[in-house]
């Protein structure tokens, strides 16, 4: 039995559970192309260039557990990798394959356009190494089955993205047919011996501690089991605080949920459940500058238990060998109850009075509204800036979706990533959250939304600049060229499409448009929300003004 060395990849990509690829042609992948269209496993997609093609892919990989994205040599595949540094930091295995020069031009001297004008054509695998978990440079269609599936086994185990390169004289090439998938996607077995011993320090570290409280973490979207986490939560009866980046990862109607943990941005209540609790179980955070408002929401290591994807450390030691879905499986058949911190009640949340119909549109009145928006079927994709801090406030029902990037942080993902959800979860409502500046870096990826007649809602926080950066740190680089984002959906529809594009200066007027963005299911609705520029939420000018201070700190003088 044998396949082509595209077909096999196609097919390998079906088998894990695609149904779909993101792509840009070029000539090193057209035959790459033909050869995954004609296997037909998934439907191949098309992104307007290799940039927007690779946050789709992250954002669809968030949803799906998994995406690829297929690129040309060099021209492409250096455009992707700032989406790719995004798959590494946020822990979502994007399989990127690129297409490259024909073997016979490798070593040959022949200088080929899309590449850096000299004849070594290593250079982009070089540079891909650094941002995926595998690197696989493909020179025979014999040896091609065992590269790809090592890049495939690398980035589904390690949650990270991986790297193909396959010349464009090997794609259409004779290799042998795929077997079952099952060695792809099967978990290596746990370490028995460091996981009974991790338990039993984890019993210590309970039994010693009364007001323990579950931390929930960003990391654990990619332990695929963040449905595991009531029933931990059962068992311990204990206290659950989420970290703003995995905010809507444990159900917030839920007896045990107690709000975000930020530091001095917290929901209400929770910076004194945490840094009073006498033991922190956190599952899968990144304590960054900006999770730790600034190097400030700092945890006493004595009382915390850190459980990353891999491993844990507990009581100054550290177990490996052993998946955090194993770790949390067996903890929570075992694990002592430790009820002291649920006594703590749940602080309300500030409420938003409802605007009069006519009043002037408020950042407050817009989050007001695209709160009572969502319901437990919603994704919600909240781009960098204050997107983060409106959606971070909200109050959502249980099986509502947060999406944001706040380990990576960078502008634009957020338009094709919602692009990519909508894709890998059909099912949802998606609702986007994306400020101006934001949306300028990759706006033309909403004519990919009406190409694919996905509804997706687009609330383009139109606060004239990047708000953020300015009470950060101010200056005439935060002031932008404004748009008339709306009529832009004129532009993308030509002669066939069904996009929406609205406008919103009153309340009364953002109600009506999203009362016609949830009738317009053949396409994306715009709706530019007009708003002062002065006009943010309070968090966000407490929290920018902590970590402009941890970014101005005078170097160290020895
Ligand atoms: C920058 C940021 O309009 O949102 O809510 O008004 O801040 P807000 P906007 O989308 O502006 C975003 C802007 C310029 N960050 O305030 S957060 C620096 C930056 C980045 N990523 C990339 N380039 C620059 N985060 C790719």
């Amino acid at each position: 039995m044998t396949t082509t060395v595209g077909q096999y990849l196609s097919a390998r990509l079906g088998q894990i559970g695609l149904k779909h690829h993101f792509a840009v042609a070029g000539d090193f992948n057209l035959i790459l192309l033909d050869e995954l269209l004609a296997e037909g496993s998934t439907k191949q997609i098309y992104s307007c260039n290799e940039l927007n093609c690779g946050y789709s892919a992250e954002g669809y990989g968030r949803a799906n557990g998994a995406a690829a994205m297929i690129v040309t040599f060099s021209v492409g595949a250096l455009s992707a990798m700032n989406a790719i540094g995004s798959a590494y930091a946020e822990n979502v295995p994007v399989i990127l394959i690129s297409g490259a020069p024909n073997t016979n031009d490798h070593g040959s001297g022949h200088l080929l356009h899309h590449t850096l004008g000299n004849t070594n054509y290593g250079y982009q695998a070089e540079m891909m190494r650094h941002i995926t978990c595998a690197t696989e440079v493909i020179f025979s269609a014999e040896n091609a089955p065992h590269q790809i599936d090592n890049a495939i086994r690398a980035a589904l185990r390690e949650r990270k993205p991986a790297y193909i390169e396959i010349p464009c004289n090997l794609a259409n090439a004779a290799c042998a047919a795929p077997g079952p998938v099952s060695s792809l996607l099967s978990e290596p077995a746990a370490d028995q011996a460091s996981l009974e011993a991790a338990l039993e320090e984890t019993g210590r570290f309970l039994y010693a501690r009364d007001k323990v409280v579950l931390l929930v973490g960003s990391r654990m979207r990619a332990s695929g089991i963040i449905d595991l986490l009531p029933a931990l939560a059962d068992r311990m009866g204990c206290a659950v605080t989420v970290m703003a980046a995995a905010k809507g990862f444990f159900p917030e109607d839920h007896p045990a949920y107690r709000g975000v943990y930020w530091g001095e941005v917290s929901s209400p209540g929770a910076q004194d459940l945490i840094e009073g609790a006498d033991g922190v179980l956190c599952l899968g955070p990144i304590f960054n500058d900006y999770a730790t408002v600034g190097w400030r929401a700092t945890l006493n290591p004595e009382n915390t238990l850190l459980a990353d994807l891999q491993g844990i450390t507990v009581n100054g030691r550290v177990f490996e060998g052993f998946s955090i879905r194993q770790y949390v499986e067996a903890l929570t058949a075992r694990a002592p109850r430790r009820a002291g911190s649920a006594e703590t009640p749940r602080q309300p949340q500030p409420t938003i009075p409802t605007a009069a119909r006519d009043a002037r549109l408020t950042n407050d009145e817009m989050a007001r509204q695209i709160n009572a928006l969502i319901d437990s079927n919603t994704t919600l994709t909240a781009e960098t800036g204050d997107s983060w801090f409106n959606a971070v406030r909200m109050t959502l029902p249980g099986g509502a979706k947060v999406e944001s990037e706040m380990q990576w942080g960078s502008i634009g993902w957020s338009v094709p990533a919602a692009l990519g959800g909508a894709l890998a979860a059909p099912d949802r409502r998606h609702v986007l959250m994306v400020g101006d500046g934001s949306f300028q870096l990759t706006a033309q990826e909403v004519a990919q939304m009406v190409r694919y007649e996905l509804p997706i809602i687009i609330f383009l926080v139109n606060n004239h600049g990047y708000v953020i950066e300015i009470k950060i740190h101010d200056g005439p680089y935060n002031y932008i060229k404004n748009w008339d984002y709306a009529g832009l959906i004129t532009a993308f529809n030509a002669k066939d499409g069904h996009g929406l594009g609205l406008r919103a200066t009153t309340a009364g007027e953002l109600a009506g448009a999203i009362e016609q963005a949830k009738a317009n299911t053949n396409g994306p609705t715009l709706i530019e929300c007009d708003l002062d520029r002065s006009d943010c939420t309070e968090t966000l000018v407490k929290w920018g003004t902590k970590v402009a201070a941890a970014n101005g700190r005078p170097p160290k003088v020895n």
